[in-house]
Formats: C-alpha cells, sequence, structure tokens
C-alpha cells in the first residue's frame, strides 16, 4: 500500500551517502558552544526566510483520509486517530524556531496542533518508558528521551503560518521539537512507541547525534 510504513521505497542514496560524509568530517562544528542561548542563532547557524525541504526524497502522499496517528509501547492506554478525530483534541498555537543540521535556522514559524503533553495525558506512560521513537510514513525513525518529547514546546502540528502543512514538509501531521535539530522532527509521523531502551533512528545510525542540542553542537556522535 503507497505510503503505508513498510513500504519501503528508493531513499536518495546519493543524499544520504553526502550527509553521512558530512558528519564523518565533522562539517560545521565551531568549537564554541553558546549553552546560556547568548544568541539566538546557534552556533555555526545562518538564518533562511524561506523554509528548505529536507528529507529521504520519497515524500509520502498521505490522504488525510487515510492519515493515522497510533501510540502505543510501554503506555496504559494505546491510542490511535483519524485526522478528524485528532483535529478534536485541544488544539495548540506554538511560534518556534526551527535549526537544521546542514546549517540553516528559520525563526518565528507559527504552528498549529495538539501538544506532545495532551497526548501523554491521554496514552498515560508507564514509569518503565524512557524513550520515544517516531516512525513516519516514508519509513523514516528517529528516537529522543520522554523527558524531550514531554517538554511543553513541542507539538504534532497540522498548521504552518495559519495554512495546512504542506506535504513537502511533513503533511498531514508533523512532529515539531524545536530545541533539537531539525532530524529529530518527523514529517508524515504515523507511529509513536515508547520504550525502556533507546533505539536510534535513521540519521542516529549514520553519524549523527544521538541527542541533537544545537547549542552544544551536537551535530553528530
Ligand atoms: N519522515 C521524515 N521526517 C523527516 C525527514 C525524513 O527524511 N523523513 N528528514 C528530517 C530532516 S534531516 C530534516 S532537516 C527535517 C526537514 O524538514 P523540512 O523539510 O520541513 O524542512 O525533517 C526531518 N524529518
Ligand atoms: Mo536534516
Amino acid at each position: 500500500m503507497a505510503g503505508d510504513p513498510s513500504d519501503f521505497r528508493e531513499i536518495n542514496d546519493k543524499l544520504v551517502r553526502s550527509k553521512a560524509q558530512w558528519a564523518a568530517d565533522k562539517r560545521l562544528i565551531t568549537g564554541r558552544p553558546d549553552l546560556g542561548h547568548v544568541n539566538r542563532l546557534p552556533p555555526g547557524q545562518k538564518e533562511v526566510k524561506t523554509w528548505p525541504v529536507l528529507d529521504l526524497g520519497a515524500q509520502p502522499d498521505v490522504a488525510p483520509e487515510r492519515w493515522r496517528l497510533r501510540i502505543g509501547g510501554l503506555v496504559e492506554n494505546p491510542l490511535h486517530w483519524t485526522l478528524q478525530e485528532f483535529m478534536a483534541l485541544p488544539q495548540l498555537d506554538f511560534i518556534s524556531d526551527i535549526h537544521c543540521v546542514t546549517q540553516w535556522s528559520r525563526f518565528d514559524n507559527h504552528w498549529r496542533g495538539v501538544s506532545a503533553r495532551t497526548l501523554l495525558e491521554l496514552v498515560k506512560p508507564k514509569p518503565e518508558a524512557a524513550h520515544v521513537i517516531f516512525t513516519a510514513y516514508d519509513g523514516y525513525t528517529t528516537n529522543v528521551k520522554l523527558q524531550v518529547f514531554a517538554d511543553d514546546n513541542v507539538l504534532l502540528a497540522h498548521s504552518w503560518e495559519g495554512k495546512p502543512i504542506s506535504r513537502e514538509h511533513g503533511g498531514p501531521v508533523r512532529v515539531v521539537i524545536p530545541d533539537w535539530y531539525l532530524w529529530k522532527s518527523a514529517k508524515w509521523v504515523t507511529r509513536i512507541e515508547l520504550v525502556a531502551a533507546d533505539q536510534p533512528g535513521f540519521w542516529e545510525t549514520r553519524g549523527y547525534h544521538n541527542e541533537g542540542d544545537p547549542w552544544n553542537e551536537e551535530r553528530y556522535s
């Protein structure tokens, strides 16, 4: 079935190789972390006004009526939502800056969606849950600690600047974790799994850092 996570497609091998090489070469590291967030722009970043598109090249076309979000794993109450059900959850407007490891940052993005906290309150993580694994419709995976996902600025967003998030940027729904480099923010998200043991995702197993704090230059492992 097209767009199903199991339908693992041809990914852009050239792009993957060149980004993995950047990681191996430790490109863009300034050696001057800004842990106090003195500057709005994290070290080594450049501000852009456009919004570049970065992904593995598949860009699944997920029709709104086919989109599902499932949250499972170490939770008391595994749940799934259609887009209509998701839109009926409490909605939050949030403004955040985003920072891509390939050097661009974009300030003041206006998002609308459902906060991670709202979702976590509904599924109720078990005490053993410590990590969160995201899976997207293109097969992409990424991981963060549960405490990062539970931060009050984390959103599952369906709108950007007052319009539905476009297919190329991960619509119908994408994750937004603004405190980490943007590879942690899965586009076309469909599954969120709470687990006890960490599971590094697509880029984390190809030389990227397991965490990804832009102010600490956590670009590569
Ligand atoms: N599903 C999925 N999510 C993804 C990716 C991807 O390839 N597939 N790429 C990540 C990377 S490396 C970046 S930099 C951002 C880019 O988001 P954008 O294209 O909206 O700028 O998406 C992240 N989320
Ligand atoms: Mo990226």
